[in-house]
């Protein structure tokens, strides 16, 4: 058994490239145990694998997936329970984000916030595009760096067709795996042909009608820096899945509220309706931004669909 990285998976065939820096195209092993059969992608990018080669020696068969450390998970499109796993093992998470062309919205990053929130997984949010922003998209995105930077995220803002901000970003990304993930058309192939042109990844206008992005990056796939490091290019997406916790524990992750929450007068406090709340009392103050509390309330009630 030889044991390889997944950097492409495309529903049948999973690239597998291994400590030579070889890539094995390989398929799963028809009775692989799943662990987790809840998952439509049992085997996925950044997955560390057990693998056998086919007696051509160029192919192979994935016999075993290692566990995992970290994950993040895609929100279904249908009812169905089950989840989409995006990627696994990566050392951070660069949320694309742009204020406009396409719009990005608060719960958005708040969901993807608390997804990675779960696992521990650093986040960097890189809102994009600040070539394109006028006035008031500027105003907004000041007023989205201050909050996320108070509650102790990283925040740039760049354009990604600007040489001194992608110079900026490598030192961010160089010797880590990092994922980029945010909604079609934010820019995330267009960050990563900036960051490394040999990549020459598929990059698409998003759409005049509805200044949406039209889906042009359909898997996901790490790609090697030249200058050390790993970046795990996403397809846009609606949402983001998250852990399969109680609702009692959504604010857990929601840093600042989980801080505040410390002086509640009941230890069960969900911050909705309760007296003697420390977490309403700093949303009144202006400690807790009304954003932030705002998307606790969509998620915890799940109202944010509307957002999709
Ligand atoms: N003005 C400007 N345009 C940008 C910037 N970054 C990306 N774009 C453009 O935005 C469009 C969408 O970029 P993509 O890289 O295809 O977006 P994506 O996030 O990979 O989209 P999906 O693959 O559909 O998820 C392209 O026309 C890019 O040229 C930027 O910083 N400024
Ligand atoms: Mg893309
Ligand atoms: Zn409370």
């Amino acid at each position: 058994m030889k044991e390889g990285v997944v950097v492409k998976a495309t529903g049948s065939v999973y690239t597998v490239r291994t400590s030579e820096k070889e890539l094995i195209p390989c398929r799963l092993k028809g009775k692989m145990r799943l662990e987790d059969q809840k998952s439509t992608s049992p085997v996925v990018v950044g997955d560390n694998v057990l693998f056998e080669y086919e007696a051509d020696a160029e192919t192979g068969v994935i016999a075993e997936v290692l566990p995992r450390k970290n994950h993040i998970v895609r929100k279904s499109t249908n009812l169905s329970k089950q989840s989409h796993v995006l990627a696994a093992n990566m050392d951070q998470a660069i949320l694309l984000a742009t204020i406009n062309y396409p719009v990005t919205s608060t719960v958005f990053i708040d969901r993807f916030l608390v997804s990675a929130e779960a696992y521990s997984i650093p986040v960097v949010i890189v809102f994009n595009k600040v070539d394109r922003y006028k006035k008031g998209d500027l105003e907004l995105l000041s007023e989205l760096m201050e909050i996320y930077t108070k509650i102790g995220y990283r925040c740039e803002a760049i354009s990604a067709l600007n040489d001194a901000d992608i110079e900026k970003l490598k030192s961010i990304v160089k010797d880590k795996v990092s994922l980029v993930a945010g909604h079609s058309g934010v820019g995330k192939s267009t960050l990563v042909n900036s960051l490394e042109p040999s990549v020459n990844l598929k990059t698409a206008e998003i759409s005049s009608a509805h200044k949406t992005g039209i889906h042009t990056t359909t898997f996901a796939e790490m790609h090697p820096f030249s200058f050390g490091g790993y970046i795990i290019d996403t397809p846009g997406i609606r949402g983001f899945g998250l852990v399969d916790t109680g609702k009692e524990e959504l604010y857990h992750y929601f840093r600042e509220i989980f801080a505040a929450s410390e002086g509640c007068q009941f230890h069960n406090c969900t911050h909705i309706h309760e007296p003697d709340c420390a977490v309403k009392a700093a949303v009144e103050e202006g400690e807790i931004s009304e954003s932030r509390y705002n998307s606790y309330l969509s998620i915890y009630f799940n109202k944010d669909e509307k957002y999709r």
